[in-house]
Formats: C-alpha cells, sequence, structure tokens
C-alpha cells in the first residue's frame, strides 16, 4: 500500500523552492538541473524515483513585490510560478512534483507540523529583538551584521554575509527551542559523515554549531505580515517564511498521513547560501516532530558573473530562457553540469560555453559518431559482427598498448560515472566520459580505417572490429550520458539502433552485449540517421571557433 515504507530502490530528491519575487534566472535553473541529473541517473538504475521542485509564494519581500506590481499577491505569485515550471519543462526537467506554498495540502501540511512542535512544547510565547533582513528573510546575530553605505550614501546596516539591508525588530513572537537542539545535530553530523556534501559544508555547519545556538523565532506580527499562513489558534501572528517553506518537503510526499513511505530517502539540493536553513534549522524541526533526518543534503556553490554573484537584487543574471535558445537545452544543461564544481564558485561567460560545447560536444561526440557510421566506411550502416571481449587473436598484432589501454578505461568508465553521479561530482563523471570520447577519436585516428580495403578478408574483418568498438564505446558514452543530455543521448542511441528499452544501467555490458559466443552474431543494422548531433556554434561575429 502506499503508506508502506520503501525499503529498496526508493528515492526522492528536491530543490529548494524558488522566491516569486522576481523571474528565474540561471542558479534557478541550474539546481533543478542537478536534481534532474540525479534522478534520471536513479531512474536508470532501476530506482523508483520522486523529484520535487516548486515556488516559495509567502513572505514579506513577496507581498512588497506583489504590491510594486499593483497585483493581488496570489494573482502574482500565480504568474511568477508558472515561469518556472515553464522554464524547467523546456529545459528537460523532468520533475514528478510540483509544489505552491500557497496550496491547500501545503498550508494543512504547515498547520499540522506547527501543532506538533507546539504539543510537544518546542513553541513558547516570547520576545524578539534583534536584525532582520527582509530579502533573506533571515535573523541576524550581532557578530552577522556590519556597517556600508546605501545607494544614497547613507549609513545602514547590512547583512555580512549577503550584503542586504537589515532592520531591528523587536515583537511579540512565538520562539521555536532551537538552543535545546545543539547537541542533537553535532550528534547527526558527526554519525554521519556524509549527511552534508561536499565536505567543506559538512565542516562549516560543524563550525556554526560551535557557538552559540540561539531559540528562534518562528513568527511574525500579523500587523507587519499578512501574507502567510496564520499561526494555529493566534490569528494575530503569522508563520515564519523559512519554517513554513521547510515543510513543502514534507507536503509533497503526503505528510501527515501519507509520508513514510518516501521521506526517509529524502536528499535535498540547496544552493550554500541556504546552508543554515536547511543543515540547521530543517534537522532541528525534524527532530522536534519526531521524523527522520535527510539522507543527504547535496549543497553547491554560486554562479557568478563578472565575479560577482548573479542575483536580482545585484542586476546581473543571465535569462536561462535565452541561453537555452542560444545554446540549445542540452547545451546549456552540458556546460553547467561539465563546468559547474559545487565546491567552488564559477563565473559564466558567453566565450566558455561556447568554446566548450564546440570542442566537446559538436566536434570530439559528434565527429565520432560521424567516422562510424559514414556510408563511405560503413556502407551497409550496420553494428558489424564481433565475437571477442577485446580484440581477436588474429588481430592482436594490429592493436597496440593504447588500444588495449582504451578498451580497459571504457570497461570501467561505469563505475566511475556513478562514483560521481552519487555525490553529486557530476562535472567529474563528464571530464571522465569526454577524457574516453577523446581516447576513442584517438583510437580512429591512429588506425586510419579509411585506408583499408574491404573487399581484403583480413583488412575487412579488422575494420568491422575498429567500427564495432568504437560503436559500443559510443553505446556507452550514450547511456552514461542520459541523466545530463537526454535529447542528445536519445539521438545518438537511436542512431546506433539502440532500443528504448536497453538503455538502462544494467545494459551496458561493454563489447558482451552484441557478442556472438560461436561468431554466429552477423551484425545488427543502426538507426535512422536524425541528422547532427550537435550542430556546431558560431561566435557572434560570424566566424568559427
Ligand atoms: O532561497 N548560482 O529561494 P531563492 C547558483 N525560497 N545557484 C543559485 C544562484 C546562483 N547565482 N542564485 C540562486 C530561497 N541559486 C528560498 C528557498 S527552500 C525550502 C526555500 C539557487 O529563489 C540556489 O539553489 O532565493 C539557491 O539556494 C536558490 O537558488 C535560492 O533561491
Amino acid at each position: 500500500s502506499s503508506s508502506q515504507l520503501c525499503k529498496e530502490k526508493c528515492f526522492y530528491i528536491t530543490t529548494p523552492i524558488f522566491y516569486v519575487n522576481a523571474a528565474p534566472h540561471l542558479g534557478h535553473l541550474y539546481s533543478a538541473v542537478i536534481a534532474d541529473c540525479l534522478h534520471r541517473w536513479k531512474l536508470l538504475q532501476g530506482f523508483e524515483s520522486r523529484f520535487a521542485t516548486g515556488t516559495d509564494e509567502h513572505g514579506l519581500k513577496i507581498q512588497q513585490a506583489a504590491d510594486a506590481a499593483g497585483k493581488d499577491p496570489l494573482t502574482f505569485c500565480t504568474e511568477v510560478s508558472q515561469r518556472f515550471e515553464t522554464l524547467f519543462s523546456s529545459c528537460s526537467v523532468s520533475f514528478t512534483d510540483y509544489i505552491r506554498t500557497t496550496e491547500q495540502r501545503h498550508r494543512r501540511a504547515v498547520e499540522h507540523f506547527w501543532s506538533v512542535l507546539w504539543n510537544k512544547g518546542l513553541i513558547y510565547k516570547g520576545s524578539y529583538e534583534g536584525w532582520y533582513s527582509t530579502q533573506d528573510e533571515s535573523f541576524l546575530t550581532p557578530s552577522q551584521v556590519g556597517d556600508a553605505l546605501d545607494p544614497s550614501g547613507k549609513e545602514v546596516k547590512v547583512s555580512l554575509e549577503s550584503g542586504h539591508k537589515v532592520e531591528w525588530m523587536k515583537e511579540e513572537n512565538y520562539m521555536f527551542r532551537l538552543s535545546s537542539f545543539r547537541s542533537l545535530l553535532l550528534d547527526w553530523l558527526v554519525k554521519n559523515p556524509s549527511a552534508v556534501q561536499p565536505e567543506r559544508f559538512h565542516q562549516a555547519v560543524l563550525q556554526w554549531l560551535q557557538e552559540d545556538l540561539p531559540d528562534l523565532s518562528v513568527s511574525r506580527q500579523r500587523s507587519r505580515l499578512q501574507w502567510g499562513i496564520p499561526v494555529p489558534g493566534d490569528p494575530e501572528q503569522t508563520i515564519y517564511v523559512w519554517l513554513d517553506a521547510l515543510v513543502n518537503y514534507l507536503t509533497v510526499v503526503g505528510y501527515p498521513e501519507k509520508h513514510e513511505r518516501w521521506w526517509h530517502v529524502a536528499h535535498h539540493v540547496i544552493g550554500k547560501d541556504i546552508l543554515k536553513f536547511h543543515a540547521i534549522y530543517w534537522p532541528a524541526f525534524l527532530l522536534g516532530a519526531g521524523l527522520p533526518l535527510p539522507q543527504v543534503i547535496h549543497v553547491h556553490s554560486h554562479w557568478t558573473v563578472g565575479g560577482r554573484k548573479m542575483s536580482k537584487s545585484l542586476g546581473n543574471v543571465v535569462d536561462p530562457f535565452e541561453h537555452s535558445r542560444m545554446f540549445t537545452n542540452d547545451g546549456l544543461r552540458y556546460f553547467l553540469l561539465r563546468q559547474g564544481v559545487p565546491d567552488t564558485d564559477c563565473d559564466y561567460t558567453h566565450d566558455k560555453v561556447l568554446k566548450l560545447l564546440n570542442a566537446e560536444l559538436a566536434d570530439s561526440l559528434g565527429g565520432l559518431l560521424n567516422r562510424c557510421t559514414a556510408p563511405a566506411l560503413n556502407p551497409a550502416q550496420v553494428y558489424p559482427a564481433f565475437c571477442s571481449h577485446s580484440f581477436p587473436r588474429d588481430q592482436r598484432g594490429r592493436a597496440v598498448e593504447e588500444d588495449y589501454h582504451m578498451v580497459e578505461t571504457v570497461r570501467s568508465l561505469s563505475t566511475v560515472v556513478e562514483k560521481h553521479y552519487e555525490s553529486m561530482q557530476v562535472y567529474k563523471a563528464l571530464e571522465a566520459i569526454s577524457t574516453c570520447v577523446r581516447q576513442t577519436n584517438g583510437f580512429i585516428q591512429r588506425h586510419t580505417p579509411w585506408k583499408l580495403d574491404r573487399k581484403d578478408s583480413k583488412d575487412g574483418r579488422w575494420l568491422d572490429t575498429i567500427i564495432h568498438l568504437t560503436l559500443e564505446c559510443l553505446r556507452v558514452y550514450g547511456t552514461l550520458l542520459q541523466p545530463v543530455v537526454p535529447e542528445i543521448s536519445d539521438r545518438l542511441l537511436t542512431r546506433l539502433g539502440v532500443q528504448s528499452q536497453e538503455r538502462s544501467w544494467k545494459d551496458l555490458d561493454f563489447l558482451g552485449r552484441y557478442f556472438g559466443t560461436d561468431c554466429s552474431f552477423e551484425g545488427r543494422p543502426l538507426g535512422s540517421n536524425c541528422g547532427l548531433l550537435f550542430s556546431r556554434l558560431e561566435t557572434q561575429s560570424g566566424d568559427k571557433q
């Protein structure tokens, strides 16, 4: 039944839910594409997987943005939320659930969650006095605040981390007993060294927990904030937007009635800007409510433009709609995942995208496919017969050491790629694949199959070996690349004649899949030619890079 615990091969992955105060930008797409890649990869491995994304629609800054646009908040939220949904759908982000915090099911979940904490005595009425940043919807300690000048030259206080303006706040609020969770949180992190990845972010959280952990204000006065969920039993208070937002991960899987089946396999993808909320507040809330903690919090760094974080407030955002038109969906996905390093920030430039895609997708991968499917070399348009796990005995004299090396590297590629996908180091997986593609091109180059004479039986067999091996390499690359570039992989595998039901991890079996033990395998036809795998992109001046 649906409430049964999913014990094996289940996976639940989420992105942050995005604020709707402004249009989506490339950073949002990046988080979604990472999560999509992990989701698709789990599916290929035979997992049942759920993938949730959506929008965060309550809070003061949304209320202000709607006011500024002259729209009522819900209409405003619906419009922007739809833009996120459209972006993700058009970029092959294959989410299974889309959540908006203004939905009724979410309100129910938040109210229930609040009542659980309340009934356990973890929420009390107190008064909060301190700094608050509306842009970050965050409470700050004095050490997190510094001086700065606003655009008009006036002295203001800002958050040292985000640079956003902060205001002194003094209110009657509900407080959550965060301070009493400090040692439990430390315990969790020490016992689960891979709970927060990469390692440097795990360390950062441990570091924060060395310091004082004050109780957290979890509501705002209704007079200051109307756009949110009222505190159950006290309409004069609105639930703090981060408590509201974090519960979305539970809402999606049917909290409070049906979440058990999926909740214990939760994985969150987040940007480093919201680490504290996910690795301290959220686990503390969950511990308080008696629920399991997420398995892994996958943290990534930021895309910068000209060295500064891409953000709505700095006005340096890259429009993902425009750039996916320019570079194609898969092109943009490939770039983000190939260049995005979770540990460190990366700078986005047009020129870098162009050069990388031309080199790796058009020339290297596309070129390799063209070479072994070109009618001149492969007139029968087949995956030719082959009956050896490596180079056949009578051809060993032709094969050189690098060839054997290539076969071994490709044979172990799936293990390497799997390890990197698992730890969200997608760029390392793509680096490994790209190295192999280069090696296979080198293999062809070395043996100049176009000089062989098909009519000579020995040459002909060697030619078939070269083609079969190259096609097998391509089949492996196409299969492993599916989570990253689904459209390109589909074109590649279709061209190779690989049916859709033979594209999963267990079908890989490099050089073994089409192996005729008694050499009875006659070869199989290639699929139809569906054009270029990836067209070279032109530079703006019109010359090719
Ligand atoms: O924080 N580079 O929403 P948000 C990479 N609603 N990723 C970036 C980025 C950049 N320059 N800018 C943003 C919120 N992101 C809350 C989350 S979750 C319960 C509530 C990505 O619209 C990154 O994942 O400000 C970051 O954490 C997220 O967008 C913040 O989106």
